[in-house]
């Protein structure tokens, strides 16, 4: 079914910006539309969306993308030319692009007509998605939950016996066990020096040692909507100045957090936890930027970055993730997901945060 409501604010969206027909192929971006999942691969899949409210599908016939009230299908199939019925539906002037779809499509479609401004198109759809109405901040919330559990998980089966691979893969088993199951990423798991490696993944053969910090990033998504949740806790002892250091990122991302509400600039969120870890010295080894939103896509719109122009809103759900890395050393980094309320954020991931030392017992 389509989501009138969301198709509606995104048209909105659409006039604000000036913008007058866009074309959607992000599979997320559909779904989140449609309530479908299309995955086109290689072949063309696209939706109009004309600021007058009219929409446009256009769909290869082998993937059955079924008819949508209140949406006009165009299907096409193998060995006929796609672009030829997007162009015939388009005004003159400018278009917008989705930003993921490949170049092949659009430059196919330009080379059907030669009054078309192709400009980026994305950001209606974005801006809107990154607005989580209460079923997505639910899905979020579940899906933090299981994050939650996940990583309680990896830090009790820390092993000097399991090679990061290996406790990496078991991770992604117990992510499986609960619900996850496409588009599995690789689990982070760093051992000691490879946690300076904001992303170092999970390699065979990597043991640990003492002293080592074991840095867990971990991420899947759950029917549809993704978590992503960091923490680092130490094997057997830890360093006067790792302790040192891992305080500084927590006390980053907590005044990062404390920060978050309504009509704060994001790239500000990112220079309150900078602040932090500059003012004790630290300031070139945080390497990343401090968040991105997360949602149907694991990194989407809003990022918490010196970049960033957007504002804080009720209802984005971002990371906050700052971290330390120091090469050939020792990597830090805490991260959890927020969504936006009304007075300040709701913290969604909630594994404690003090400093653990584990392998002792
Ligand atoms: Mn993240």
């Amino acid at each position: 079914m389509m989501n009138k409501e969301r198709f509606t604010r995104v048209v909105e969206e659409m006039k604000r910006q000036g913008l007058t027909q866009i074309l959607i192929a992000d599979d997320p971006a559909i779904f989140w539309l449609t309530g479908r999942i299309v995955n086109p691969m290689e072949r063309c899949g696209a939706i109009l969306l004309k600021d007058d409210g009219e929409v446009h599908a256009f769909m290869n016939n082998l993937f059955c993308f079924e008819p949508i009230d209140g949406m006009t299908m165009h299907y096409y199939a193998d060995g006929e030319n796609p672009y030829k019925l997007i162009a015939d539906e388009l005004a003159p002037g400018k278009i917008g692009f989705d930003k993921n779809w490949a170049s092949k499509h659009t430059i196919s479609v330009l080379k059907e007509r030669d009054d078309l401004i192709p400009v980026l198109g994305s950001d209606p759809i974005d801006i809107c998605k990154s607005h989580k109405d209460e079923a997505e901040k639910e899905a979020l919330r579940h899906a933090a939950s299981i994050n939650d559990m996940a990583v309680e998980f990896g830090i009790k089966h820390i092993d000097p016996s399991l090679d990061e691979l290996t406790l990496s893969n078991m991770i992604e088993e117990f992510f499986e066990e609960h619900g996850a199951v496409q588009d599995m990423q690789l689990q982070y798991v760093c051992y000691g020096k490879n946690a300076a490696e904001p992303h170092h993944g999970a390699v065979a053969g990597e043991m640990l040692k003492e002293g080592d910090a074991v840095l867990f990033d971990l991420w899947a998504p759950i029917n549809n909507y993704w978590c992503d949740m960091t923490r680092t806790v130490f094997y057997k002892s830890c360093s006067e100045e790792h302790r040192k250091v891992y305080e500084i990122v927590k006390a980053a991302q907590q005044a990062a957090i404390d920060f978050v509400k309504p009509g704060v600039k994001m790239s500000d969120v990112d220079a309150v936890a900078r602040k932090v870890i500059t003012d004790a010295g630290y300031g070139e080894y945080f390497l990343t930027r401090t968040g991105h939103g997360v949602g149907m896509t694991v990194h989407e719109p809003p990022e918490a970055s010196p970049s960033c122009d957007l504002i804080a809103e009720p209802g984005m759900c971002f990371s906050i993730e700052p971290g330390i890395y120091l090469k050939d050393d020792v990597g830090v980094r805490i991260e959890d997901l927020v969504i936006v309320t009304e007075d300040g954020c709701e913290v969604l991931t909630r594994y404690p945060k003090n400093l653990q030392i584990v392998g002792n017992d």
